[in-house]
């Protein structure tokens, strides 16, 4: 197989391009900006939107669902539930977004004239059935929303009225299971329809077919899957839900989904499905993907170096970043600012971490190895910093006046692991998690957690160091990774900071 054409430019670039739970990515260009939109499930607010002038340097500008309005998440949505993979296109002036909250609305559209926000009320789609939907316009402004198992509906955008029957266009590889991820792109003499197969695990993988119209017939690719790493050890795995985007200068990229395992073959994930960049080139008729890599040749364009995103926040803003996620809702008076300017604080819903509605703020954990600390005032009530993957699988530090315990869930083994008391004032706790890297990216080395406070002097006090594999995908099933926040089950609790520091290197 040829390799894409893109010249080696010689500097070297990280793969994931956005690391950490962001899954299901979708792309768009306007002119020389770039957008990706990922899905978040029973996290709120929803749909992270990244920007990027390189494809390769990404910056979160918002969440595009920061609205009840927008996005309705019962108190009793399942873990992955809620919002589904998006799809982001840039057509006729405006940015549209199509997304499935399969924990209540179903199939929505959303439109912006800035990516970064307000994005519209939802438009429903009471006609589309199915997951993963794409919106395609063709020449005469007909809309094509396609979704998984590869059916189609003509729809109307504006008020997501159907029109006209639904058809099917395609069932992917004959024994390949799950087609899903579809879209549907008019290039050059051809419709595309990018699909991937074979479930979002170690047999996921990209496939594609073409056709004369946007309703087929569509003849699948000779060479499918065009990328996937299924039966291989590669160091990236679970490879597929892929979206394409053509650069100014025209070439070919896609982004797509994968996962870092630790622990060797088949080792489990923690950091959830990651967004990977890949070049891609065009022969007979056919994309060719390039190398996914763990680091790869940079594009043969100047770099945008990125807006780094602070590791402290000291919660002197009056909203919370964009990067700082609930779970389900976050009702305005449960997480606040302005009760005790320079703190955060969190009033218990009455929920713990092992209930649907706890209180919790908390960012996507994005690098394997790191560290995360934060004061926590928590003299008229009881709460901490956890790293949680769902209700059943978390490891938290909770403080109260005098004392904190550090509790471990995995499944039905739910325990307090160590206790300490502490005097009755403000109290910096500590997570460290440490997935050791190995020689040759094997990470085979141990993936633990250590959990703790800080002495007034800073001495790390190490209260347990519990086992990281039991906070994977591979453990707790679902489709989210790991998140490390703040939680109040009980009275309110104040942060004064929250810091959160890489420990890859
Ligand atoms: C998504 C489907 C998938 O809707 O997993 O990886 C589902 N592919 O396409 C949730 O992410």
């Amino acid at each position: 197989m040829r390799v894409p054409s893109t010249p080696d430019t010689g500097n070297a670039v990280n793969n994931p391009v956005i690391p950490g739970f962001h899954p299901d990515p979708s792309i768009c260009r306007a002119g020389e900006d770039y957008y990706i939109a990922c899905s978040s499930f029973e996290y709120f607010p929803g749909v992270p939107i990244f920007h990027s002038r390189d494809l390769v340097h990404w910056t979160q500008i918002g969440n595009a669902l920061d609205r009840p309005s927008q996005l309705r998440l019962p108190p009793d949505a399942a873990s992955s539930g809620g919002i589904y993979a998006p799809t982001l296109r840039h057509h006729d002036g405006r940015f549209w977004l199509i997304v499935t909250n399969v924990s209540g609305d179903g199939n929505l559209l959303f439109t912006a004239t800035d990516p970064a926000g307000p994005w519209s009320d939802p438009v429903p789609l009471p006609g589309v059935h199915g997951i993963d939907p794409d919106l395609a316009w063709d020449d005469d402004g007909n809309c094509w929303c396609t979704c998984a198992g590869v059916g189609q509906v003509r729809i109307d955008p504006h008020t997501g009225e159907t029109l006209g029957p639904p058809r099917r266009l395609w069932s992917g590889t004959p024994g390949a299971k799950a087609p899903e991820a579809p879209h549907l792109y008019r290039i050059g003499e051809y419709w595309y329809l990018l699909i991937a197969e074979g479930g979002t695990e170690r047999c996921h993988g990209v496939s594609i077919a073409r056709g004369r119209t946007p309703t087929g017939p569509f003849e699948p690719c000779p060479a499918n899957p065009i990328l996937t790493h299924r039966g291989t050890d590669h160091p990236i795995q679970n490879t597929g839900h892929a979206d394409l985007v053509q650069a100014p200068d025209g070439t070919w990229w896609m982004v797509l989904l994968g996962v870092r395992p630790h622990g060797g073959t088949p080792g489990w994930h923690v950091l959830g499905r990651e967004t990977f960049l890949v070049p891609v080139d065009w022969v007979d008729g056919w994309p060719v993907a390039g190398e996914l890599s763990s680091v790869m040749s940079a594009p043969p364009w100047p770099l945008h170096p990125p807006v780094l995103v602070p590791g402290r926040d000291d919660f002197d803003m009056s909203g919370l970043a964009p990067y700082w996620i609930s779970l389900r809702h976050r009702p305005p008076e449960a997480c606040t600012t302005k009760e005790r300017p320079g703190w955060l604080t969190l009033h218990a819903r009455g929920g713990s971490l092992d209930e649907t509605d706890v209180t919790f703020v908390g960012r996507r954990q994005q690098h394997l190895s790191c560290r995360v600390r934060a004061l926590v005032d928590a003299a008229e009530g009881r709460g901490g910093l956890a790293v949680r993957l769902d209700e059943q699988h978390h490891y938290d530090i909770e403080a109260s006046s005098g004392e904190v315990h550090v509790r471990a869930r995995i499944g039905p083994l739910n325990t307090v692991v160590a206790s300490r008391p502490t005097p009755p004032v403000p109290v910096v706790l500590r997570i460290e998690v440490a997935a050791v890297q190995t020689v040759n990216d094997a990470r085979t080395g141990p993936d633990t957690v250590s959990i703790g406070i800080e002495e007034p002097d800073g001495t790390f006090v190490e209260l347990t160091s519990l086992d990281g594999r039991y906070l994977s995908t591979e453990v707790a099933g679902g489709f989210t990774g790991r998140v490390i926040g703040m939680f109040a089950s009980a009275g309110p609790v104040h942060f004064d900071w929250f810091e959160y520091e890489p420990l890859d290197g």
